[in-house]
């Protein structure tokens, strides 16, 4: 009987997991609402967090990762800002025993065993849902020709590089939908505003549809698409991809045509998950999440229920 009563008080007195956290940046909504769910849900999880921005360079993610390494902490996440160059520093986390998970984005290494889990969204799927509602759209103005600008999020992430391949992947269903132009607005609002004025001073063709691999520069494009004296969701058809509350807002005020859900709210599972690598259950390899395609006509009666 003692020996039972013994083992709680134990458990409760093991030292609390620490976790060290490379975030990305602050590049945009997303991001924000994917810091806070990560700092809420080790609070609650009883987990010790170090936590670092590293500003959009991988180079600072690097120095992050092997600053736990140096402290010895139990477990390492991170969300890579490009997909390459990481097979050395996730060799060293090996070599000293540190767990590694991915988070959010994927990385592109010669042996997988350098981390043992990725929890993420599917964004090759994104692009794909994107462009089957351009398709559905296209499909009802049959005449019409397309013409396409496509704002790329961050040049070598995941994101930018699976957005693009699943969207052009549908497209290719109609010839008449056609990407003119596709440069990186680097997933913030203020570069998409400059790439989209960029794309309007160049008359050669008609811009009838934006592509934004993320809210934010959809929501720049929508200014400088004002700015320039054409109605965003009008004149120009506006696809993007995460459902922040600002694209809420955009397609009830009839700027944004459709958003595709992007989920940032990973905190909680990723805890959970920090929890079982470190006690060394087995884990599956990829896990995605779950999530919808969000037309302008539901955005008014959504906007309470968002989160993020
Ligand atoms: O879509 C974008 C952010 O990696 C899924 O990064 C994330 C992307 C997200 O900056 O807004």
């Amino acid at each position: 009987l003692a020996a039972a009563l013994a083992l709680p008080a134990l458990t409760a007195l093991a030292a609390p997991l620490t976790l060290g956290f490379s975030q990305v940046g602050a590049e945009s909504e997303w991001r924000t609402a994917n810091s806070a769910s990560i700092k809420a849900a080790a609070k609650e999880a009883g987990v010790t967090l170090k936590f670092a921005d590293a500003q959009q360079k991988q180079e600072n993610q690097v120095k992050a990762i092997r600053s736990y390494i140096a402290q010895k902490v139990d477990v390492i996440a991170f969300s890579p800002v490009v997909e390459s160059g990481w097979d050395t520093v996730l060799k060293e986390a090996k070599a000293a025993g540190i767990p590694v998970i991915l988070t959010d984005r994927a990385v592109k290494v010669a042996d997988e065993s350098l981390y043992v889990t990725f929890i993420g969204s599917d964004f090759v799927e994104e692009g794909r849902k994107a462009a089957r509602w351009l398709l559905e759209r296209a499909a009802k103005t049959p005449s019409a020709a397309l013409n396409i600008v496509e704002l790329q999020g961050t040049v070598g992430s995941a994101p930018a590089l699976d957005r693009k391949r699943g969207f052009e992947e549908v497209i290719k269903a109609n010839p008449k939908l056609q990407i003119i132009r596709s440069q990186s607005g680097e997933f913030t609002r203020a570069k998409g505003k400059e790439v989209m004025e960029a794309f309007l001073k160049q008359r050669d063709k008609k811009i009838d549809v934006l592509y934004a691999h993320n809210d934010d520069m959809a929501i720049g494009a929508i200014q400088a698409i004002e700015e320039a004296g054409l109605k965003p969701g009008v004149d120009i058809v506006i696809i993007s991809i995460d459902g922040v509350r600002g694209a809420f807002e955009a397609m009830k005020a009839g700027k944004l045509n459709v958003t595709v859900e992007c989920n940032p709210l990973l905190g909680p599972q990723l805890m959970a998950l920090a929890k079982e690598v470190v006690a060394k259950k087995a884990v599956e390899k990829r896990i995605t999440v779950n999530e919808g395609v969000f037309p302008a006509e539901v955005a008014a009666k959504e906007l309470p229920n968002r989160k993020y």
